[in-house]
């Protein structure tokens, strides 16, 4: 009697003292990675026809076809040092735009950037804002495996995770890394108008395996500090020849506050509808700077803190990946959420005009020399989930 009591006394405690330890359902808030489970689990059910999300799903996409997409430090040695083998290529195959055209594209990774600084007012702040970078990522993620040969998937940076950005296995200047951050050069802070404390970086990226790497395209929207002199592009347009070293300035002013777990799952947990959510993505929110722009800004640098040419820094595919899966964890973690979510559209068709049309689901897409044969111009209904239309993947 004596004994069961003590254990019921015990129980009752541990209840006050650590609710998180048992099933507090109706109190409990979800984790990220509470909300990542039950994505995953919805994403498989739409796929073997448990769960109807009102999209078409090709029979050739299925539980043992499907490919899955990993946090970058979650990749084992040999799939980082695969997927670094695979940009490094990339970036040494010929430009396939129109010769001449672009002074500054080069390369086959060059095709990428000039594409989106043609596209920045029509794919940001827009209704295709998730989309078309969802399509963007994925033709990336193609050419790497199609003419790079590449046996991976496009990997992530999970924001949350690294609380010591410059220290995590995406920047810290290892044989595995993505480049460490740019050598420090004295600079100040300051972002567009808001409080922003400068790194230790700031200069030329000239560690790790992508160190000492060049960009040719822009500025167009530089926000570095102008003491830096970071060279002009001779052509105003930023598609000029204007070869330079890539500049980084990886900090931690926002991995412990816009970018920490515990908000990213408010952010998805607590914006129901597309408009909101996309919105609450991009733009400031009580004086923390927005989701999106603070991976960037994490990263910051030449031209990683440029919207029109950010794609020339190597690791906007992993913001960017994760970008796309955070929107894919919106769409899926409430079962009864995904179908009415997989077919929300909303906002305009041009960020430099407020009075643009509305966006259709049918308008359709764009890629233009970046799109695989025969993808290119796929309407936005198409691209709503990662297992339909031309996509095949999940997030893990
Ligand atoms: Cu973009």
């Amino acid at each position: 009697m004596a004994g069961h009591a003590v254990t019921s006394l015990l129980t009752a405690l541990c209840l006050f003292s650590s609710a998180t330890a048992f099933p507090y359902s109706k109190r409990q808030t979800l984790s990220i990675d509470d909300i990542q489970k039950q994505a995953l689990a919805n994403a498989y059910k739409v796929l073997d026809g448990t769960l109807a999300d009102g999209m078409t799903h090709p029979s050739t996409c299925n539980k043992n076809t499907v490919s899955v997409r990993k946090e970058y430090g979650d990749l084992t040695k040999e799939e980082k040092l695969e997927y670094i083998r695979a940009v490094n290529c990339i970036r040494k195959q010929p430009s396939k735009l129109p010769a001449g055209k672009y002074p500054g594209a080069k390369t086959r990774y060059d095709d990428f950037i000039v594409v989106h600084m043609n596209m920045t007012p029509t794919v940001h702040s827009t209704a295709n804002f998730l989309h078309w970078h969802r399509y963007y990522i994925w033709a990336y993620e193609t050419a790497l495996q199609t003419e790079c040969g590449f046996k991976g998937t496009q990997p992530y940076w999970n924001w949350g995770k690294y609380t010591d950005l410059p220290a995590s296995p995406i920047f810290d200047g290892s044989e595995t890394s993505l480049g460490g951050n740019g050598d420090y050069v004295q600079h100040a802070g300051g972002l567009m108008g808001r409080p922003f404390a400068a790194g230790n970086g700031g200069g030329c990226v000239t560690k790790g395996p992508l160190g000492n790497l060049t960009i040719s395209l822009g500025p167009v929207m530089g926000t570095m500090d102008p003491a830096l002199k970071i060279k002009a592009n001779p052509s105003p347009d930023g598609f000029g020849d204007n070869t330079r070293c890539l500049r980084r300035d990886v900090n931690n002013n926002l991995v412990t506050t816009s970018l920490k777990p515990e908000y990213l799952a408010a952010h998805i947990t607590g914006n129901a509808a597309i408009g909101k959510f996309q919105d609450t993505l991009q733009n400031d929110q009580a004086g923390k700077m927005a989701i999106h722009s603070s991976g960037h800004f994490s990263i910051w640098g030449d031209p990683g803190g440029d919207v029109y040419v950010s794609p020339g820094e190597p690791v906007f595919w992993l913001h960017h990946g994760q970008l796309d899966r955070h929107w894919w964890m919106w769409t899926n973690y409430l079962s009864d959420q995904v179908k009415s979510r997989t077919s929300m559209y909303e906002g305009g068709t041009n960020w430099m005009n407020p009075a643009s049309a509305k966006g259709k689901p049918a308008d359709k897409q764009w890629l233009n020399v970046l799109a695989p044969a025969g993808q290119d111009g796929i309407p936005s209904n198409q691209l709503f989930s990662t297992t339909a239309g031309p996509f095949c993947y999940v997030y893990v």
